[in-house]
This record gives structure tokens, C-alpha cells and sequence, in this order.
């Protein structure tokens, strides 16, 4: 397991590199460009500079996050070869400096999605991202779109990229109508014409699940199954079409059995990387995000970390999302102390289970 943090670059995380390193076993980040808006190609002078940094700090940079799809693909319309053209721009470049993994997502419009971005968690005074469909229902696109960026206090958050979302009325109005199966297929002219080029590169792309594990505002979704997971991988068989196996999206939906699914997909070599963290379910379609730890939430966290070790014991991993804690000021899901706690348990839970199973990377020292 390669473990590894997400970091937004120096000119938008409060967060220095240096205390990512700090973090005990953190070999490397998940990085990503925040500023950039879906269909851009990312330049080289902007890669270079970001990943230089990563290294100069000790940390790799093999896997990129949110290089984000431009609706008109998700959309199928005809301009969208041009928007093609352009991620294949992006993931040459990236390719230059030694990135193995770009994670994506196909979602409709919306990235990841959650009606409070601070709730309060009464136990203990600390707040998390909170997910209730009943609000939902009452605020609509529009408001969530505008109570999501002012409850962000001015963090970029990823996915919530303000010029798509700007046009936020037209798009939506666009996608009326588009049945999962159209999404597929639209899913798979993309795919067909990027993972040719990603086997020449040496590139994973990996897909990342929809976040809650169900449909919103009636737009099509098409990846929060083992169904749905097996439907994305044959719609272009080929070990760089991967997932991105994020336990808090998927573990949304308690029918999701989310160590079996990290178990076969990890079998068939298809997970590129891995979004390790937990929830607590408090009723139907409603949610708050927990800490890392077993006991704190609903998803077996030992059992997600024995399925990788069983099963794709090479894969990049980083803590998803943690709580607000120790009165930290952040991006929120993204503050400095509880994803470091949540890495420092999850690398405790593998040197258990890499000593209690007899390999060999429990008891190394790390490079
Ligand atoms: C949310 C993240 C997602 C993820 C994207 C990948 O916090 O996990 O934004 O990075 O869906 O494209």
C-alpha cells in the first residue's frame, strides 16, 4: 500500500508540505491543479511546478486527482472530441512527469455532493460533512449549489469548479431526459478514445464512484454498484480502465458490501487507487462523515484494509475526508489533523495485518 494525501498546492492549501511529511508513512500526495476548469489542458509549466514542489518535499506525485470531464462529453454532444482532444493534451503532460493514475469521475453535473459541510457531531464538539436527502429535496440544485460555496469559506473544493457551475441551469437542462444507458454510452466514447493513449503512457485512469451511491435531482448515475462497476469495466476491457475505490462514497449505500467490492475488484486488478474512510448512518439516505476508526462509524475499516492487502497490496491509498477537529480553520473534509490521524490508523491496521499474515511490509522499514 502506498500512502499518500491530498494537497490542493501552496497558493490555495493553508496546509505546508512539509507537515504532509511529517505525517508518520506518508510516502506521497494525490495531487491536483484546483484552479482548473473542466476541459482546460493543464499546462506543463504549471505540472512541473506543482509536482517539483512534492518532491522537493520528499513525497512522490504518482497519482492525479480531478482532472475533471467536460459536461459536454458526459453530454455527447458533437463538440465534445475538441474537450477529448484536450484531456488527452492534459494526460500527456502529466504522463512527462511520472504519473501513473489520473482519477476521475462521470457524474452528472454534480461532483461529490452534501447538504452541511460543518455538522456538528455532539459527542464530541468536532463537525463533518452531513448528507440528509429530506433537505436536499427542500433546497434544489440552485440553493445547493450556493449554500455549498459560501459554507466553504472561500476553499476552492474539488468538482465545485465556479465556471461550470455558473451555467449551472443550462446544463442541467440538458441532461432531461438521458437514461443511465445513454450516460454508458457516452461513458464509453470517452473511453474508446483515452485509454488507447493511457496504454501508450503507462496511465490508470481510474473512475471514482458517485457520492451519495444513488441518483440526485434526477440526473442519470451510473457508478455506485458492483453492477454499475461491472458494466464501466467492459465498456473498454483493458487493465488501465480502473476504479477508484472511494469506501465513504460507496459505504453511502448500506446494500454496498464495500470490502467484498474492494475484494473483486481488487482480484481483477482494476482499482487504481483507493479513497479510505468512514461513515455514520443516521436513518435513510442520511449520513454524516466520521472518523477514520471502526468504532466511530458503520464500515468495517479492518476488513477494507485486509481485502487490500489480500487482493492489491501495491495500490495507492489516502485518508478521504475528516472531520473538523482541534478547533483547525480549513478546507472542509480536508483539514491537516483528523486525515492524519485517520493515515496514521489506517497504517496501523496494515501493520497488524501484514505481521498477523507474515508479508513482509510490516515489518520494513520504510524507504
Ligand atoms: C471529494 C473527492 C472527489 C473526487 C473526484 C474525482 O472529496 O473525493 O472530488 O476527487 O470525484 O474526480
Amino acid at each position: 500500500m502506498k500512502m499518500t494525501f491530498r494537497w490542493y498546492g501552496s497558493k490555495s492549501d493553508p496546509i505546508p508540505l512539509k507537515y504532509v511529511r511529517q505525517i508518520p508513512g506518508m510516502t506521497g500526495l494525490m495531487g491536483l491543479l484546483d484552479d482548473k476548469a473542466a476541459g482546460e489542458v493543464w499546462p506543463v509549466e504549471e505540472i512541473r511546478d506543482y509536482i517539483d514542489q512534492v518532491h522537493q518535499a520528499g513525497l512522490a506525485c504518482e497519482v492525479i486527482e480531478s482532472v475533471n470531464v467536460h459536461e459536454d462529453i458526459k453530454i455527447g454532444l458533437p463538440t465534445r472530441d475538441r474537450y477529448i482532444d484536450n484531456y488527452l493534451a492534459t494526460l500527456r503532460n502529466l504522463a512527462a512527469f511520472g504519473v501513473k493514475v489520473v482519477v476521475y469521475n462521470f457524474m452528472p453535473v454534480f461532483d461529490w455532493l452534501r447538504t452541511d459541510l460543518a455538522r456538528l457531531i455532539p459527542e464530541d464538539g468536532s463537525n463533518s460533512l452531513y448528507f440528509d436527502e429530506r433537505d436536499l429535496g427542500q433546497m434544489g440544485p440552485l440553493e445547493i449549489v450556493r449554500k455549498t460555496a459560501e459554507d466553504s469559506h472561500g476553499f476552492t473544493l474539488p468538482g465545485w469548479e465556479p465556471a461550470r457551475l455558473a451555467e449551472l441551469e443550462t446544463t442541467l437542462e440538458r441532461y432531461k431526459g438521458m437514461t443511465p444507458q445513454q450516460l454508458r454510452l457516452n461513458h464509453k466514447y470517452f473511453l474508446d478514445a483515452v485509454i488507447p493513449v493511457c496504454e501508450e503512457l503507462g496511465i490508470k485512469m481510474a473512475c471514482h464512484p458517485d457520492d451519495p451511491a444513488w441518483p440526485i435531482f434526477g440526473l442519470p448515475r451510473i457508478a455506485h454498484s458492483g453492477e454499475d462497476f461491472d458494466q464501466m469495466l467492459a465498456l473498454h476491457d483493458s487493465p488501465c480502465n480502473t476504479l477508484c475505490l472511494c469506501t465513504g462514497s460507496l459505504g453511502s449505500n448500506p446494500a454496498n458490501d464495500v470490502p467484498a467490492l474492494v475484494r473483486r475488484y481488487g482480484e481483477q486488478n482494476r482499482i487504481g487507487a483507493m479513497h479510505v474512510r468512514n461513515i455514520k448512518f443516521l436513518g435513510p439516505r442520511r449520513f454524516r462523515e466520521a472518523s477514520h476508526l471502526s468504532a466511530d462509524g458503520d464500515l468495517d475499516m479492518f476488513a477494507i484494509m485486509k481485502a487490500i492487502h489480500d487482493t492489491c497490496p501495491d495500490v495507492y491509498v489516502r485518508p478521504d475526508h475528516g472531520r473538523m477537529i482541534w478547533d483547525e480553520h480549513g478546507r472542509p473534509g480536508y483539514g491537516l489533523y483528523d486525515r492524519a490521524l485517520g493515515a496514521t490508523y489506517l497504517n496501523g491496521l496494515w501493520e497488524a495485518i501484514c505481521r498477523m499474515s507474515d508479508s513482509p511490509e510490516g515489518k520494513e522499514p520504510r524507504p
